[in-house]
């Protein structure tokens, strides 16, 4: 079942097929030039997959407002098929990854099934202990998994617990477990003994993993504590999952770090002690803004992309990292967002691959620096555009996505079929 028309599809390609071959031919023959095979290449980007969230289908909002859209998903089940819009497209979001408590249902084994119908499977499922629920019998107000109040932790271990039951009726093997538990004011905990908590429930989290998961530490420098957080930064959480066990690995939310950090050497620094377990792309300005990936900095989502293409080429153990999508879609609408996002995100992967790795290597050790740097700048400059519209045509997605989808017409479909968010989602 294809959420939109294969016809729609073929015949918006057919206007553009002359143009590509002949753009993907001229960069076949540039790269041809340096030693590169463009076809091994497209074959490369051809098996890249980005898991899109679920949470990022419906409009995001900031603490102050929310602007919905008229036909934006409300439930999972609405979400599952933009999801599957954007997979269609792009060929290259073949996963969701859930959230819950928001994405929960009464029959997850009916869940995966919706989703394999619309050629969609789910990746990491996410835990959420850092809002309160309605029924919940306590308030994380103290905190979740480092909680001065033992019935809150349990209750956290708890629904962590229920989280991986979810994720393995609908196939998932990773439980991403990001915490907001910090504090707002000097002394309010006691930095150690905070830790000691986390790290006790977390360890009873890790003892549920069935034997082919993991647990994916996300940790995150402030908000929605101000002064302190628990796993705030690489090292708090690199030292957890090594603490925890070989089937604990570190995400790297983007958005997660203090302004200016170099996350690629982050990157390389988990991946060299075996503990590199996944990403969440976005891009940010300020803080964890959450805005489309490579909106802002496209170079540092390539130098990420650089140290990963390096690690694949020497592996430690267990490298195997998961690739997410993690944005907030305030002012866009979401489909459009994570289309765009997934091509900046599979550009930087493609221009990695095209890294002379034996010219930067040989620069390296010669201590050539502006070689070296051009062994980077050079991949950088080049428009790999041809290489994934190529990859995507020849599975049966769009050449040009954001065009193609507003041929579609899908949102204001959406519009008639979908209820309402809410206020606004009708105001011109
Ligand atoms: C926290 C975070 C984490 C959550 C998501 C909604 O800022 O990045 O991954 O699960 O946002
Ligand atoms: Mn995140
Ligand atoms: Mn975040």
């Amino acid at each position: 079942m294809t959420v939109l028309s294969e016809d729609l599809i073929a015949e918006a390609n057919a206007r553009e097929i002359a143009a590509l071959d002949e753009d993907y031919d001229a960069l076949g023959r540039k790269l041809a030039r340096g030693g590169l095979a463009i076809d091994a290449i497209k074959d490369r980007v051809a098996a890249f997959s980005v898991a899109v969230p679920s949470w990022g289908a419906g409009r995001g909002g900031t603490r102050f407002a929310k602007f919905p859209i008229p036909g934006e998903p409300t439930n999972i089940h609405e979400k599952l098929e933009d999801c599957a819009v954007i997979q269609q497209l792009s060929r290259v979001t073949p996963r969701v990854s859930p959230h819950f408590p928001w994405d929960k249902v009464g029959d997850y084994k009916g869940l995966r099934q919706e989703a394999a119908a619309l050629g969609l499977g789910f990746d990491a499922v996410n835990s959420n202990t850092f809002q309160d629920q309605p029924g919940q019998a306590r308030t994380y107000a103290t905190g979740s998994l480092s909680s001065t109040v033992a019935a809150t932790r349990a209750q956290a271990v708890e629904h962590n617990i229920e989280c991986i039951e979810i994720g393995q009726q609908l196939g998932s093997r990773d439980l991403t477990v990001w915490v907001g538990d910090g504090t707002n004011f000097p002394g309010q905990q006691d930095f150690a003994r905070s830790l000691d908590r986390y790290l006790d429930a977390a360890s009873q989290v890790y003892a549920a993993l069935p034997g082919d998961w993991r647990m994916l530490l996300e940790h995150k420098m402030f908000e929605p504590a101000f002064y302190s957080t628990v796993i705030s930064d690489w090292g708090s959480s690199i030292l957890a999952a090594q603490e925890l066990g070989p089937k604990a690995k570190c995400l790297v939310d983007l958005g997660h770090h203090a302004p200016n950090v170099n996350i690629e050497q982050i990157v390389a620094r988990l991946h060299r002690f075996g503990k590199l377990g996944g990403f969440h792309f976005n891009d940010s300005k300020y803080g964890d803004d959450d805005l489309d990936s490579g909106s802002i900095n496209p170079h540092q989502l390539f130098l990420v992309f650089n140290e990963l293409v390096e690690a694949e080429a020497h592996p430690r153990d267990g490298f195997d990292p998961s690739y997410m999508i993690d944005q907030s879609h305030n002012v866009t609408d979401p489909i459009e967002s994570m289309l765009s996002s997934a091509e900046a995100i599979t550009s930087c992967f493609a221009k990695a691959l095209l890294v002379d790795r034996e010219a930067l290597h040989a620069a390296q050790e010669a201590n050539d620096t502006m070689m070296a740097f051009q062994a980077l700048r050079r991949p950088y400059t080049i428009d790999v555009a041809p290489i994934l519209a190529r990859a995507r045509a020849e599975a049966g997605g769009a050449i040009d996505v954001l065009a193609t989808y507003r041929a579609s017409r899908w949102r204001e479909r959406k519009a008639q079929e979908r209820k309402p968010v809410g206020l606004g989602a009708g105001i011109v």
